[in-house]
């Protein structure tokens, strides 16, 4: 390989992080804390620009490797909680579920009472499992950034149901909180 061919695929690859690189790339740890398949280990959020339109790009990591037919499982998913006005309720939440085998993400509105909550659909968003042990959602900033305000908190749940008996004791599913308390901040560019 001659010089120019090596200047050009360098050039390449400095473009393709250039196009992947997004503001406010944060990652958190977590312990290795819950039994079952969904113990998450770390979290990631970022901004980035996909088809041309700003989303917030959350990556969840788990310690074991799973399918996504996991998913499909009842009362097993992957909850992301949004907080649009920097408090500690939300107003978003996006179930991550599977359906014929492929990862599948839900954009909800999410009210809360003083007896309960009311859910709205809004839509489904991009999701994509990168690895076994990683999934990925693309969050629009349209829906989750309140005009004037800076960013948004956010937080997750996973649920991983086992059967009677099992180690898992509220109602049957082992609950990762992440974090453990409160919430993440993500601060948006732009
Ligand atoms: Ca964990
Ligand atoms: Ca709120």
């Amino acid at each position: 390989m001659g010089f120019r061919k090596v200047a050009t695929v360098v050039l390449m690859v400095s473009v393709g992080l250039a196009s992947t690189a997004g503001a406010n790339d944060v990652t958190r740890k977590d312990a290795n804390d819950t039994r079952g398949r969904l113990d998450v280990s770390r979290v990631r959020h970022v901004q980035v620009t996909d088809s041309g339109k700003v989303s917030f790009l959350h990556t969840i990591r788990t310690f074991q490797p799973w399918k996504t037919r996991l998913l499909e499982r009842d009362a097993t998913e992957i909850d992301l909680w949004f907080s649009t006005d920097e408090d500690d309720d939300p107003e978003r939440v996006v179930y991550i579920k599977s359906k014929n085998g492929h990862v599948r993400a839900e954009m909800n509105t999410y009210n809360s009472y003083s007896h309960g909550a009311s859910v709205g659909f809004m839509g489904t968003i991009r999701a994509r499992r990168p690895d076994e042990r990683s999934v990925q959602v693309f969050v629009p900033k349209r829906w989750i950034k309140r005009r004037g305000l800076r960013g948004y908190d956010w937080w997750l749940s996973t649920n991983f149901y086992r059967k009677e008996g099992s180690v898992c004791t509220e109602w049957y599913r082992c609950t990762d909180s992440v974090p453990d308390k409160g919430s993440y901040r993500h601060l948006s560019k732009g």
